[in-house]
């Protein structure tokens, strides 16, 4: 039965050009038909009903409109076969939907045995995604035709992870892991949303999504992970500053935001909260990454995340050299 109903879902949503088509974008994953047609089924059945109710008003409106004086008539109290077919041709549909929707969703919750695993963390307003190796990055890169489970996790406000052409949505809520799974079927860039629409900017979450061929995914990740022995320090340390998300507190153009700005910082006077003061060095600036409670800049709130585990000594180091860049202060 509900084989049938799935496959005139099938049917309809070919032609009505599933994959791409005008309400919907390419399809790139393998659960994305299942998505799709159950779309299409009640996108149909809405469009098939909302005709035969204007048809039938209209004709009702024409049949029975008032032509003069008529005297009111006895009409028919019940009908037991109106009444069973009014009921049980809806209870059917409700019952196809709840049979589709519940296969798909069983689908998506389940993640297979072997999938490639990436952590994902969501914070106003970046995302970072943190490969098997250790490598951490901003976009989100995986392999296609093999199953990636993402394991997710908040560090503020509920976010929710939505890449539209795997047709994945799922919600990354603080204090607790979530799971998303899905399998790409061919290369492809994309883009990774939050579809968290309740905070100023969580529609500017936005990351690149890359689906490497069969092969290449290795190759970038091995090269990509080892930027810091490749670049000179300063520039693995501006990469540094943009992946980890850094740049969102700390501006490089001199404007405040939620932390000091590091334009022209180095070799600066800082005060702190304490009273005390220090100038902005090597040893300080090491200290603030790894243990920033230390010293609190005086004017700052303390909501600076610490790098202690989370960056190595020669990332440290690139930093270093790339707030040293931007000019001296002193
Ligand atoms: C959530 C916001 C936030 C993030 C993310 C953040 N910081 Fe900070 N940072 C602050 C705040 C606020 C201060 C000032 C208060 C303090 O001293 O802790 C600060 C202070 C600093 C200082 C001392 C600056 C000075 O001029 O005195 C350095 C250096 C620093 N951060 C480096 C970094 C680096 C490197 C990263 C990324 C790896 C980073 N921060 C990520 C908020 C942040
Ligand atoms: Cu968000």
């Amino acid at each position: 039965m509900t084989g049938v109903f799935a496959g005139a879902a099938k049917l309809i949503s070919v032609l009505a050009g599933a994959g791409r088509s005008f309400w919907l974008p390419a399809q790139r994953s393998v659960h994305g038909a299942r998505v799709d047609d159950l779309f299409y089924f009640i996108f149909w059945i809405s469009v098939f009903f909302f005709f035969v109710i204007l048809a039938m008003a209209t004709f009702f409106i024409l049949r029975y409109r008032r032509r003069g004086e008529i005297a009111a008539q006895d009409s028919a109290h019940h009908n037991i076969g109106l009444e069973l077919i009014w009921s049980g041709i809806p209870l059917a549909i409700v019952l196809v939907i709840f049979v589709m929707g519940f296969r798909a969703y069983m689908d998506l919750a389940t993640p297979p045995e072997n999938s490639y695993e990436i952590l994902a963390t969501a914070q106003r307003w970046n995302w970072s995604f943190t490969y098997p190796n250790g490598y951490v990055d901003s976009e989100l890169h995986v392999p296609v035709e093999r199953p990636v489970k993402l394991t997710m996790s908040s560090q503020d406000v509920i976010h929710s992870f939505f890449v539209p052409e795997l047709r994945v949505k799922q919600d990354v809520v603080p204090g607790r892991y979530t799971q998303a799974w899905f399998q790409v079927t061919e290369p492809f860039e994309g883009t990774v949303l939050c579809a968290e629409y309740c905070g100023t900017s969580h529609s500017l979450m936005q990351s690149r999504f890359v689906a490497h061929a069969p092969g290449e995914f290795d190759a970038w990740l091995e090269k990509a992970a080892d930027f810091v022995s490749r670049l000179p320090p300063a520039e693995a340390g501006k990469l540094l500053y943009e992946k980890r998300g850094c740049q969102q507190c700390h501006s490089i153009d001199g404007k405040g935001g939620i932390g000091p700005t590091f334009l022209g910082s180095f070799g600066s006077r800082r005060q702190f909260v304490d009273g005390s003061t220090g100038t902005v060095d090597e040893n300080y600036i090491r200290e603030s990454v790894l243990n920033p409670r230390a010293k609190l800049v005086a004017g700052f709130d303390p909501v600076m995340p610490t790098f202690q585990g989370r960056l190595k000594d020669p990332e440290v180091q690139a930093i270093i050299e790339y707030i040293k860049s931007l000019g001296n202060g002193g």
